[in-house]
Protein backbone atom coordinates (compact mmCIF):
# COMPACT_ATOMS: atom_id res chain seq x y z
CA UNK A 1 0.00 0.00 0.00
CA UNK A 2 1.58 3.40 -0.74
CA UNK A 3 0.48 6.58 1.38
CA UNK A 4 0.74 9.97 0.85
CA UNK A 5 2.08 12.52 3.50
CA UNK A 6 0.11 15.57 4.66
CA UNK A 7 1.88 18.60 6.14
CA UNK A 8 -0.61 20.03 8.64
CA UNK A 9 -0.37 23.55 9.84
CA UNK A 10 -0.80 23.97 13.36
CA UNK A 11 -0.26 26.11 16.20
CA UNK A 12 1.75 26.36 19.79
CA UNK A 13 0.03 25.36 22.89
CA UNK A 14 1.39 26.40 25.96
CA UNK A 15 2.85 24.40 28.54
CA UNK A 16 4.01 21.24 27.09
CA UNK A 17 7.05 20.83 29.49
CA UNK A 18 7.79 17.96 30.80
CA UNK A 19 7.82 17.33 33.83
CA UNK A 20 9.69 14.75 36.76
CA UNK A 21 8.59 11.95 34.02
CA UNK A 22 7.11 13.16 30.69
CA UNK A 23 4.16 15.47 29.82
CA UNK A 24 1.14 14.68 32.10
CA UNK A 25 -2.32 16.36 32.01
CA UNK A 26 -6.06 15.70 31.96
CA UNK A 27 -7.37 13.64 29.16
CA UNK A 28 -9.42 16.00 27.83
CA UNK A 29 -6.30 18.61 27.26
CA UNK A 30 -4.63 15.78 25.33
CA UNK A 31 -7.71 15.73 23.25
CA UNK A 32 -7.64 19.11 22.08
CA UNK A 33 -7.23 19.79 18.05
CA UNK A 34 -3.37 19.10 17.43
CA UNK A 35 -2.65 19.31 21.08
CA UNK A 36 -1.20 15.13 20.90
CA UNK A 37 -0.10 15.78 17.59
CA UNK A 38 1.94 18.86 18.02
CA UNK A 39 3.85 16.89 20.65
CA UNK A 40 4.73 13.66 18.89
CA UNK A 41 6.31 15.95 15.83
CA UNK A 42 8.02 17.70 18.92
CA UNK A 43 9.58 14.71 20.06
CA UNK A 44 10.71 13.36 16.52
CA UNK A 45 12.13 16.98 15.86
CA UNK A 46 14.32 17.14 19.00
CA UNK A 47 16.13 14.67 17.21
CA UNK A 48 17.78 16.79 14.15
CA UNK A 49 16.43 14.58 11.66
CA UNK A 50 18.15 11.10 13.11
CA UNK A 51 14.75 9.56 13.24
CA UNK A 52 14.73 9.38 9.65
CA UNK A 53 15.16 5.36 9.20
CA UNK A 54 15.19 4.52 12.74
CA UNK A 55 13.69 1.91 14.78
CA UNK A 56 11.07 3.06 17.65
CA UNK A 57 9.47 2.23 20.08
CA UNK A 58 5.52 3.02 21.38
CA UNK A 59 3.06 1.93 23.86
CA UNK A 60 1.73 2.51 27.05
CA UNK A 61 0.10 1.14 30.28
CA UNK A 62 -3.67 0.87 28.43
CA UNK A 63 -5.47 3.95 30.10
CA UNK A 64 -8.03 6.09 28.51
CA UNK A 65 -6.80 7.16 25.32
CA UNK A 66 -3.92 4.93 24.38
CA UNK A 67 -4.87 3.29 21.98
CA UNK A 68 -5.92 6.74 20.47
CA UNK A 69 -2.59 8.32 20.62
CA UNK A 70 -0.85 4.70 20.07
CA UNK A 71 -2.82 5.14 16.25
CA UNK A 72 -1.19 8.77 16.23
CA UNK A 73 2.37 7.84 16.70
CA UNK A 74 2.00 5.58 14.06
CA UNK A 75 0.69 7.99 11.48
CA UNK A 76 3.22 10.41 12.39
CA UNK A 77 6.31 8.17 12.32
CA UNK A 78 5.37 7.12 9.32
CA UNK A 79 4.89 10.60 7.64
CA UNK A 80 8.82 11.24 9.17
CA UNK A 81 10.45 9.01 7.83
CA UNK A 82 10.84 6.50 10.70
CA UNK A 83 11.61 2.81 9.10
CA UNK A 84 10.47 0.25 11.93
CA UNK A 85 7.97 0.92 14.86
CA UNK A 86 7.25 -2.00 17.67
CA UNK A 87 3.98 -1.50 19.44
CA UNK A 88 2.34 -3.68 21.95
CA UNK A 89 -0.98 -5.15 20.94
CA UNK A 90 -3.61 -3.05 21.92
CA UNK A 91 -1.16 -0.52 22.86
CA UNK A 92 -0.22 -2.17 25.62
CA UNK A 93 3.62 -2.35 27.17
CA UNK A 94 4.67 -1.69 30.86
CA UNK A 95 7.32 1.26 30.98
CA UNK A 96 9.59 -1.23 31.99
CA UNK A 97 9.17 -3.47 28.92
CA UNK A 98 9.67 -0.38 26.77
CA UNK A 99 13.23 0.49 28.37
CA UNK A 100 13.97 -3.68 27.36
CA UNK A 101 12.62 -3.33 24.17
CA UNK A 102 13.97 -0.13 23.13
CA UNK A 103 17.79 -2.02 24.08
CA UNK A 104 16.99 -5.23 22.80
CA UNK A 105 15.99 -3.80 19.14
CA UNK A 106 18.79 -1.26 19.46
CA UNK A 107 16.27 1.62 18.98
CA UNK A 108 16.62 5.51 18.55
CA UNK A 109 14.31 5.31 21.86
CA UNK A 110 10.53 4.93 22.87
CA UNK A 111 7.07 6.84 23.07
CA UNK A 112 5.68 5.42 26.38
CA UNK A 113 2.04 6.52 27.20
CA UNK A 114 1.41 6.94 30.54
CA UNK A 115 0.84 9.47 33.27
CA UNK A 116 1.78 6.24 35.80
CA UNK A 117 0.29 6.64 38.63
CA UNK A 118 -2.03 9.12 38.27
CA UNK A 119 -5.76 8.22 37.93
CA UNK A 120 -6.74 7.65 34.07
CA UNK A 121 -9.90 7.66 32.37
CA UNK A 122 -12.03 10.42 30.32
CA UNK A 123 -11.81 13.14 33.05
CA UNK A 124 -8.66 12.44 34.73
CA UNK A 125 -4.90 12.08 33.44
CA UNK A 126 -2.74 10.67 30.50
CA UNK A 127 0.92 11.67 29.98
CA UNK A 128 3.50 10.96 26.78
CA UNK A 129 7.10 10.58 27.70
CA UNK A 130 10.07 9.91 25.44
CA UNK A 131 13.30 7.66 26.14
CA UNK A 132 16.09 7.45 24.38
CA UNK A 133 18.10 4.80 23.23
CA UNK A 134 19.61 3.37 26.17
CA UNK A 135 16.32 2.89 27.47
CA UNK A 136 15.75 5.58 29.68
CA UNK A 137 13.72 8.32 30.24
CA UNK A 138 15.13 11.27 28.36
CA UNK A 139 17.90 13.45 30.51
CA UNK A 140 17.10 17.75 31.05
CA UNK A 141 18.69 19.03 27.73
CA UNK A 142 16.31 16.20 25.49
CA UNK A 143 13.42 17.50 27.71
CA UNK A 144 14.10 20.85 27.32
CA UNK A 145 14.97 20.69 23.57
CA UNK A 146 11.06 18.71 22.92
CA UNK A 147 9.65 22.19 25.33
CA UNK A 148 11.35 24.82 23.02
CA UNK A 149 10.01 23.41 19.95
CA UNK A 150 6.67 22.92 20.80
CA UNK A 151 6.59 26.82 21.65
CA UNK A 152 7.89 27.10 17.61
CA UNK A 153 5.99 24.12 15.82
CA UNK A 154 4.08 25.39 13.06
CA UNK A 155 3.17 22.54 11.24
CA UNK A 156 2.70 18.46 11.94
CA UNK A 157 3.60 15.96 9.22
CA UNK A 158 0.79 12.80 9.08
CA UNK A 159 0.05 10.00 6.73
CA UNK A 160 -4.22 9.98 7.42
CA UNK A 161 -5.20 7.14 5.52
CA UNK A 162 -3.10 4.44 7.80
CA UNK A 163 -4.94 2.79 9.27
CA UNK A 164 -4.02 0.00 11.60
CA UNK A 165 -5.30 -3.21 13.47
CA UNK A 166 -3.15 -2.44 16.71
CA UNK A 167 -5.50 -5.56 18.41
CA UNK A 168 -3.43 -7.81 15.94
CA UNK A 169 -0.06 -9.22 16.35
CA UNK A 170 1.92 -8.86 13.62
CA UNK A 171 4.01 -7.50 11.18
CA UNK A 172 2.30 -4.68 8.80
CA UNK A 173 4.40 -3.05 5.85
CA UNK A 174 3.57 0.04 4.02
CA UNK A 175 5.66 2.25 1.51
CA UNK A 176 5.63 6.31 2.50
CA UNK A 177 6.85 8.49 -0.16
CA UNK A 178 8.64 5.50 -1.80
CA UNK A 179 10.50 4.27 1.55
CA UNK A 180 9.64 1.23 3.69
CA UNK A 181 7.61 1.48 6.27
CA UNK A 182 6.99 -1.67 8.96
CA UNK A 183 4.73 -1.55 11.95
CA UNK A 184 5.10 -4.45 14.27
CA UNK A 185 2.38 -5.21 16.76
CA UNK A 186 3.91 -7.27 19.44
CA UNK A 187 2.78 -9.27 22.21
CA UNK A 188 3.19 -7.07 24.99
CA UNK A 189 4.55 -9.39 27.66
CA UNK A 190 7.08 -11.80 25.97
CA UNK A 191 10.49 -9.99 25.63
CA UNK A 192 10.19 -8.69 29.37
CA UNK A 193 9.59 -12.27 30.64
CA UNK A 194 12.52 -13.99 28.69
CA UNK A 195 14.66 -10.58 30.21
CA UNK A 196 13.15 -11.81 33.59
CA UNK A 197 14.15 -15.81 33.05
CA UNK A 198 17.83 -14.00 31.96
CA UNK A 199 18.04 -12.69 35.64
CA UNK A 200 16.32 -14.56 38.43
CA UNK A 201 16.37 -18.29 38.92
CA UNK A 202 12.98 -19.25 37.76
CA UNK A 203 13.93 -23.02 38.59
CA UNK A 204 14.75 -22.16 42.37
CA UNK A 205 11.96 -19.47 42.61
CA UNK A 206 9.00 -21.71 40.75
CA UNK A 207 10.52 -24.37 43.52
CA UNK A 208 9.70 -21.88 46.11
CA UNK A 209 6.48 -20.59 45.41
CA UNK A 210 4.85 -22.95 43.81
CA UNK A 211 5.46 -25.38 47.27
CA UNK A 212 7.58 -27.88 45.54
CA UNK A 213 10.92 -27.11 47.45
CA UNK A 214 9.24 -26.76 50.95
CA UNK A 215 5.92 -28.57 50.50
CA UNK A 216 3.60 -25.49 51.07
CA UNK A 217 2.71 -23.00 48.47
CA UNK A 218 4.20 -19.60 49.21
CA UNK A 219 1.07 -17.20 49.96
CA UNK A 220 1.00 -14.55 47.91
CA UNK A 221 -1.52 -11.46 47.17
CA UNK A 222 -0.25 -9.66 44.06
CA UNK A 223 -2.22 -6.74 42.61
CA UNK A 224 -1.74 -5.43 39.71
CA UNK A 225 -4.31 -2.36 40.65
CA UNK A 226 -5.96 -3.26 36.90
CA UNK A 227 -2.75 -1.68 35.77
CA UNK A 228 -0.35 -2.50 32.61
CA UNK A 229 1.12 -5.40 35.38
CA UNK A 230 -1.57 -7.54 34.88
CA UNK A 231 -0.73 -9.81 32.13
CA UNK A 232 3.07 -9.74 32.98
CA UNK A 233 1.78 -10.83 36.35
CA UNK A 234 -0.26 -13.91 35.13
CA UNK A 235 2.34 -15.08 32.58
CA UNK A 236 5.28 -14.29 35.46
CA UNK A 237 3.27 -15.57 38.74
CA UNK A 238 0.94 -18.06 37.29
CA UNK A 239 2.46 -19.58 34.39
CA UNK A 240 6.23 -19.54 35.11
CA UNK A 241 6.23 -19.84 39.01
CA UNK A 242 3.09 -21.97 39.64
CA UNK A 243 1.49 -19.48 41.79
CA UNK A 244 -2.05 -20.45 43.09
CA UNK A 245 -4.77 -18.57 41.28
CA UNK A 246 -5.85 -16.73 43.73
CA UNK A 247 -2.41 -15.24 44.26
CA UNK A 248 -3.30 -12.43 41.94
CA UNK A 249 -5.64 -9.75 41.62
CA UNK A 250 -6.59 -6.76 39.15
CA UNK A 251 -4.99 -8.16 36.43
CA UNK A 252 -7.30 -6.85 33.63
CA UNK A 253 -5.69 -3.67 32.60
CA UNK A 254 -8.86 -1.07 32.36
CA UNK A 255 -8.82 2.46 31.16
CA UNK A 256 -9.67 3.86 34.35
CA UNK A 257 -8.32 1.43 36.42
CA UNK A 258 -11.80 0.41 37.86
CA UNK A 259 -11.65 3.11 39.44
CA UNK A 260 -8.63 3.07 41.67
CA UNK A 261 -6.31 5.19 41.84
CA UNK A 262 -3.20 2.74 40.85
CA UNK A 263 -0.43 3.82 42.81
CA UNK A 264 1.39 1.48 45.14
CA UNK A 265 1.06 2.82 48.46
CA UNK A 266 -0.65 2.39 52.36
CA UNK A 267 -3.35 4.48 51.30
CA UNK A 268 -4.42 3.74 47.40
CA UNK A 269 -3.66 0.38 47.73
CA UNK A 270 -5.82 -0.25 50.82
CA UNK A 271 -6.96 -3.35 49.73
CA UNK A 272 -4.47 -4.89 49.90
CA UNK A 273 -3.13 -3.94 53.19
CA UNK A 274 -6.16 -4.86 54.23
CA UNK A 275 -6.32 -8.22 52.83
CA UNK A 276 -2.74 -9.11 53.68
CA UNK A 277 -3.48 -7.98 57.04
CA UNK A 278 -6.54 -9.72 58.04
CA UNK A 279 -5.15 -13.38 55.84
CA UNK A 280 -2.24 -15.32 56.72
CA UNK A 281 -0.29 -14.39 53.48
CA UNK A 282 4.15 -14.03 53.26
CA UNK A 283 4.59 -11.54 51.39
CA UNK A 284 2.27 -8.84 49.30
CA UNK A 285 2.85 -6.59 46.64
CA UNK A 286 1.30 -3.89 44.37
CA UNK A 287 2.09 -2.14 41.33
CA UNK A 288 1.60 1.65 39.66
CA UNK A 289 -0.38 1.93 36.31
CA UNK A 290 2.54 1.76 34.23
CA UNK A 291 4.24 -1.23 35.86
CA UNK A 292 7.85 0.62 37.21
CA UNK A 293 6.52 1.04 41.23
CA UNK A 294 6.12 -1.66 43.83
CA UNK A 295 5.36 -1.78 47.06
CA UNK A 296 6.30 -4.93 49.55
CA UNK A 297 4.89 -6.02 52.63
CA UNK A 298 5.04 -8.68 54.37
CA UNK A 299 2.99 -10.78 56.58
CA UNK A 300 -0.11 -9.48 58.23
CA UNK A 301 1.10 -6.19 56.17
CA UNK A 302 4.61 -5.37 57.64
CA UNK A 303 5.30 -2.80 55.67
CA UNK A 304 8.95 -2.33 53.97
CA UNK A 305 9.68 0.89 53.23
CA UNK A 306 11.09 1.35 49.48
CA UNK A 307 14.40 2.91 51.01
CA UNK A 308 14.77 -0.43 52.95
CA UNK A 309 13.79 -2.42 50.31
CA UNK A 310 16.48 -1.06 48.15
CA UNK A 311 19.37 -1.34 51.45
CA UNK A 312 18.02 -5.07 51.89
CA UNK A 313 18.48 -5.87 48.08
CA UNK A 314 21.58 -4.19 48.24
CA UNK A 315 22.63 -6.67 50.91
CA UNK A 316 21.88 -9.73 49.51
CA UNK A 317 22.53 -8.86 45.38
CA UNK A 318 24.46 -11.94 44.79
CA UNK A 319 21.84 -14.34 45.32
CA UNK A 320 20.21 -12.80 41.83
CA UNK A 321 22.26 -14.84 39.34
CA UNK A 322 22.13 -12.08 36.68
CA UNK A 323 24.83 -9.91 39.61
CA UNK A 324 26.31 -13.03 40.11
CA UNK A 325 27.37 -12.97 36.75
CA UNK A 326 27.93 -9.83 36.11
CA UNK A 327 29.65 -8.43 39.03
CA UNK A 328 28.64 -5.97 41.93
CA UNK A 329 29.09 -2.20 40.58
CA UNK A 330 27.70 0.99 42.80
CA UNK A 331 24.53 1.80 44.26
CA UNK A 332 22.22 5.34 44.23
CA UNK A 333 19.80 6.49 45.28
CA UNK A 334 17.45 9.88 45.18
CA UNK A 335 17.99 12.72 47.50
CA UNK A 336 14.98 12.32 49.33
CA UNK A 337 15.34 8.85 49.74
CA UNK A 338 16.58 7.98 53.40
CA UNK A 339 20.46 7.02 53.08
CA UNK A 340 20.11 2.59 54.42
CA UNK A 341 21.64 1.90 51.05
CA UNK A 342 24.71 4.11 51.69
CA UNK A 343 25.38 1.69 54.87
CA UNK A 344 25.12 -1.15 52.45
CA UNK A 345 27.66 0.03 49.61
CA UNK A 346 30.14 1.36 52.88
CA UNK A 347 30.47 -2.29 54.00
CA UNK A 348 30.96 -3.68 50.60
CA UNK A 349 33.05 -0.71 49.51
CA UNK A 350 31.21 0.14 46.80
CA UNK A 351 30.05 3.65 45.42
CA UNK A 352 26.39 5.18 45.99
CA UNK A 353 25.38 8.09 44.43
CA UNK A 354 22.95 10.26 45.63
CA UNK A 355 20.70 11.74 42.40
CA UNK A 356 17.55 14.47 42.20
CA UNK A 357 14.11 12.92 42.06
CA UNK A 358 13.59 10.74 39.23
CA UNK A 359 14.86 8.27 37.43
CA UNK A 360 16.31 9.89 34.72
CA UNK A 361 19.35 11.05 36.50
CA UNK A 362 20.78 7.26 37.28
CA UNK A 363 21.06 6.29 33.40
CA UNK A 364 24.27 7.86 32.91
CA UNK A 365 25.87 6.34 35.77
CA UNK A 366 24.61 2.74 34.91
CA UNK A 367 25.29 3.26 31.20
CA UNK A 368 29.02 4.20 32.40
CA UNK A 369 28.82 0.74 34.32
CA UNK A 370 29.18 2.51 37.54
CA UNK A 371 25.72 1.73 39.06
CA UNK A 372 23.77 -1.62 39.10
CA UNK A 373 20.77 -1.05 41.65
CA UNK A 374 19.36 2.42 42.78
CA UNK A 375 16.16 3.21 44.23
CA UNK A 376 13.64 6.23 44.74
CA UNK A 377 11.83 6.83 48.18
CA UNK A 378 8.81 7.01 45.70
CA UNK A 379 8.38 3.10 45.76
CA UNK A 380 10.61 2.93 42.44
CA UNK A 381 13.64 -0.09 42.76
CA UNK A 382 15.59 -1.42 39.75
CA UNK A 383 18.49 -2.01 38.00
CA UNK A 384 20.83 -1.78 35.15
CA UNK A 385 19.27 -4.89 33.29
CA UNK A 386 16.91 -1.93 32.01
CA UNK A 387 17.09 2.00 32.35
CA UNK A 388 13.59 2.19 34.13
CA UNK A 389 12.51 1.58 37.52
CA UNK A 390 10.98 -2.14 37.65
CA UNK A 391 7.96 -3.04 39.97
CA UNK A 392 7.79 -7.08 38.87
CA UNK A 393 12.18 -7.19 38.97
CA UNK A 394 11.99 -5.86 42.58
CA UNK A 395 9.06 -8.29 43.67
CA UNK A 396 10.83 -10.77 42.17
CA UNK A 397 13.90 -10.15 43.83
CA UNK A 398 12.58 -9.89 46.71
CA UNK A 399 11.22 -13.23 46.57
CA UNK A 400 14.72 -14.39 45.83
CA UNK A 401 16.01 -12.79 49.34
CA UNK A 402 12.97 -14.82 50.66
CA UNK A 403 14.04 -17.87 49.21
CA UNK A 404 17.57 -17.57 49.60
CA UNK A 405 17.36 -16.51 53.75
CA UNK A 406 14.29 -18.81 54.13
CA UNK A 407 13.31 -16.29 56.26
CA UNK A 408 10.00 -14.00 56.40
CA UNK A 409 10.23 -10.36 55.19
CA UNK A 410 9.76 -9.19 58.72
CA UNK A 411 12.32 -11.21 59.91
CA UNK A 412 14.98 -10.23 57.34
CA UNK A 413 14.04 -6.22 57.95
CA UNK A 414 14.54 -6.54 61.54
CA UNK A 415 17.72 -8.83 60.94
CA UNK A 416 18.61 -5.98 58.66
CA UNK A 417 18.47 -2.91 61.26
CA UNK A 418 20.33 -5.09 63.51
CA UNK A 419 23.11 -4.90 61.53
CA UNK A 420 22.92 -1.72 60.48
CA UNK A 421 20.39 0.29 62.30
CA UNK A 422 17.29 1.48 60.99
CA UNK A 423 17.02 4.68 58.88
CA UNK A 424 13.24 5.85 59.94
CA UNK A 425 11.46 7.26 57.12
CA UNK A 426 7.91 8.92 56.23
CA UNK A 427 6.95 11.14 53.08
CA UNK A 428 3.86 13.43 53.61
CA UNK A 429 1.86 14.36 50.39
CA UNK A 430 0.10 17.39 50.25
CA UNK A 431 -1.92 16.51 46.77
CA UNK A 432 -3.19 19.15 44.98
CA UNK A 433 -2.67 22.69 46.46
CA UNK A 434 -2.79 25.75 45.20
CA UNK A 435 -0.26 27.06 42.61
CA UNK A 436 0.31 30.16 44.20
CA UNK A 437 1.04 30.24 47.83
CA UNK A 438 3.00 26.75 47.33
CA UNK A 439 5.39 28.83 45.37
CA UNK A 440 5.45 31.61 47.91
CA UNK A 441 6.33 28.93 50.42
CA UNK A 442 8.93 27.66 48.77
CA UNK A 443 10.94 30.90 48.35
CA UNK A 444 10.33 32.06 51.60
CA UNK A 445 11.59 28.90 52.59
CA UNK A 446 14.21 29.15 50.60
CA UNK A 447 15.24 32.23 52.13
CA UNK A 448 14.89 30.76 55.15
CA UNK A 449 17.26 28.43 55.37
CA UNK A 450 19.85 29.69 52.99
CA UNK A 451 20.24 32.41 55.46
CA UNK A 452 23.22 31.90 57.06
CA UNK A 453 21.70 32.75 60.67
CA UNK A 454 19.80 29.02 60.31
CA UNK A 455 22.92 27.18 60.26
CA UNK A 456 23.50 26.29 64.01
CA UNK A 457 19.94 26.88 65.17
CA UNK A 458 18.43 24.67 67.61
CA UNK A 459 14.76 23.65 67.33
CA UNK A 460 12.83 21.46 69.74
CA UNK A 461 9.60 19.13 70.30
CA UNK A 462 8.00 16.28 72.07
CA UNK A 463 11.48 16.39 74.05
CA UNK A 464 13.78 16.37 71.21
CA UNK A 465 16.08 18.52 70.19
CA UNK A 466 17.55 18.88 66.58
CA UNK A 467 20.58 21.63 65.57
CA UNK A 468 20.64 22.57 62.00
CA UNK A 469 24.12 22.05 60.30
CA UNK A 470 23.11 21.79 56.29
CA UNK A 471 20.76 23.42 54.28
CA UNK A 472 20.21 24.36 50.54
CA UNK A 473 18.35 24.03 47.45
CA UNK A 474 19.80 20.41 46.34
CA UNK A 475 22.03 20.79 43.26
CA UNK A 476 23.78 17.97 41.72
CA UNK A 477 26.49 17.82 39.06
CA UNK A 478 26.31 14.57 36.67
CA UNK A 479 29.64 12.59 38.08
CA UNK A 480 29.47 11.45 33.70
CA UNK A 481 28.68 14.30 31.67
CA UNK A 482 29.20 17.44 34.29
CA UNK A 483 25.42 18.47 33.86
CA UNK A 484 24.28 20.47 36.05
CA UNK A 485 20.46 20.86 37.21
CA UNK A 486 19.68 22.98 40.17
CA UNK A 487 16.74 23.74 42.58
CA UNK A 488 16.16 19.94 43.33
CA UNK A 489 14.21 19.93 46.64
CA UNK A 490 15.51 22.12 49.73
CA UNK A 491 16.92 20.20 52.03
CA UNK A 492 17.73 20.62 56.09
CA UNK A 493 20.17 18.33 57.77
CA UNK A 494 20.51 18.03 61.44
CA UNK A 495 23.36 17.39 63.53
CA UNK A 496 22.22 13.77 64.02
CA UNK A 497 21.89 13.16 59.75
CA UNK A 498 18.04 13.74 60.54
CA UNK A 499 16.76 15.25 57.65
CA UNK A 500 13.73 17.38 56.56
CA UNK A 501 13.69 17.94 52.75
CA UNK A 502 10.37 19.69 51.07
CA UNK A 503 9.55 19.56 47.17
CA UNK A 504 7.05 20.66 44.66
CA UNK A 505 6.13 17.48 42.31
CA UNK A 506 6.75 17.49 38.95
CA UNK A 507 4.37 14.57 38.36
CA UNK A 508 0.57 16.35 38.73
CA UNK A 509 -1.51 17.33 36.13
CA UNK A 510 -3.10 20.81 38.08
CA UNK A 511 -2.28 22.77 40.89
CA UNK A 512 1.14 22.04 42.96
CA UNK A 513 1.65 18.85 45.20
CA UNK A 514 3.87 19.38 48.32
CA UNK A 515 6.29 16.71 49.29
CA UNK A 516 7.74 16.45 52.65
CA UNK A 517 10.13 14.02 53.35
CA UNK A 518 11.60 13.21 57.11
CA UNK A 519 14.28 10.54 58.23
CA UNK A 520 16.32 10.13 60.84
CA UNK A 521 18.81 7.43 61.65
CA UNK A 522 18.84 5.10 65.16
CA UNK A 523 21.65 2.47 65.78
CA UNK A 524 19.91 0.94 68.92
CA UNK A 525 16.62 1.66 68.97
CA UNK A 526 15.26 -0.06 65.62
CA UNK A 527 11.62 -1.69 66.42
CA UNK A 528 10.34 1.66 67.30
CA UNK A 529 7.34 2.72 65.30
CA UNK A 530 8.32 5.27 62.48
CA UNK A 531 5.30 7.70 63.00
CA UNK A 532 6.04 7.98 67.05
CA UNK A 533 9.82 8.55 66.08
CA UNK A 534 9.29 10.60 63.18
CA UNK A 535 6.88 12.99 65.26
CA UNK A 536 9.11 15.89 66.65
CA UNK A 537 10.48 16.53 63.09
CA UNK A 538 7.28 16.42 61.42
CA UNK A 539 6.30 19.28 63.65
CA UNK A 540 9.68 21.30 63.15
CA UNK A 541 9.06 20.81 59.61
CA UNK A 542 5.85 22.37 59.62
CA UNK A 543 7.17 25.08 62.23
CA UNK A 544 9.86 25.71 59.88
CA UNK A 545 8.69 25.37 56.37
CA UNK A 546 4.59 27.16 57.38
CA UNK A 547 3.11 24.40 55.57
CA UNK A 548 -0.32 24.70 57.38
CA UNK A 549 -0.62 28.34 56.77
CA UNK A 550 0.31 28.72 53.08
CA UNK A 551 -1.37 25.56 51.81
CA UNK A 552 -4.24 25.75 54.55
CA UNK A 553 -4.42 22.25 55.19
CA UNK A 554 -3.79 20.96 58.57
CA UNK A 555 -3.56 16.77 57.37
CA UNK A 556 -1.67 15.47 54.46
CA UNK A 557 -3.17 13.33 51.79
CA UNK A 558 -1.11 10.70 51.73
CA UNK A 559 1.55 9.16 54.83
CA UNK A 560 4.07 7.06 53.51
C1 LIG B 1 7.35 11.28 41.54
C2 LIG B 1 8.33 10.65 42.50
C3 LIG B 1 9.64 10.35 41.80
C4 LIG B 1 9.38 9.49 40.57
C5 LIG B 1 8.37 10.17 39.67
C6 LIG B 1 7.98 9.33 38.49
O1 LIG B 1 7.85 12.52 41.10
O2 LIG B 1 8.54 11.46 43.63
O3 LIG B 1 10.51 9.73 42.70
O4 LIG B 1 10.56 9.28 39.85
O5 LIG B 1 7.18 10.44 40.40
O6 LIG B 1 7.46 8.11 38.86
P1 LIG B 1 7.35 13.91 41.72
O7 LIG B 1 8.02 14.95 40.93
O8 LIG B 1 5.85 13.90 41.60
O9 LIG B 1 7.74 13.88 43.16
V1 LIG B 1 6.27 7.41 37.91
O10 LIG B 1 6.05 5.84 38.45
O11 LIG B 1 5.05 8.49 38.09
O12 LIG B 1 6.88 7.51 36.36
CO1 LIG C 1 5.06 4.66 37.20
Amino acid sequence: MSLVVKTVPTKPYEGQKPGTSGLRKKVKVFQGENYTENFIQCILDSSDGAVAGSTLVAGGDGRYFCKKAAEIIVRICAANGVSKLFVGKDAILSTPAVSSLIRRNKAYGGILLTASHNPGGPDNDFGIKFNCENGGPAPDHVTNKIYKLSTEIAQYKIVDGLNIDLGKVGVNQYTVNGAPFTVEVIDSVADYVRLMKEIFDFERLNAFVSGKKTGTPLKLRIDSLNGVTGPYVNEIFLNALGATPNSVVHTTPLEDFGGLHPDPNLTYAKDLVDTVKSGDYDLGAAFDGDGDRNMIIGRKAFFVTPSDSLAVIAHYLECIPYFKKNGITGFARSMPTASAVDLVAAKQNKECFEVPTGWKYFGNLMDAGRLCLCGEESFGTGSDHIREKDGIWACLAWLSVMEHTGKSVEDILKQHWTTYGRNYFTRYDYEECALEPCNEMMTTLEKTITDPAFIGKEYSSGGKTYKTKIADNFSYTDPVDKSVSTKQGLRIVFADGSRIVVRLSGTGSSGATVRLYIDSYEKENVLGSASETLEPLIQIALQISQLPKFTGRDAPTVIT
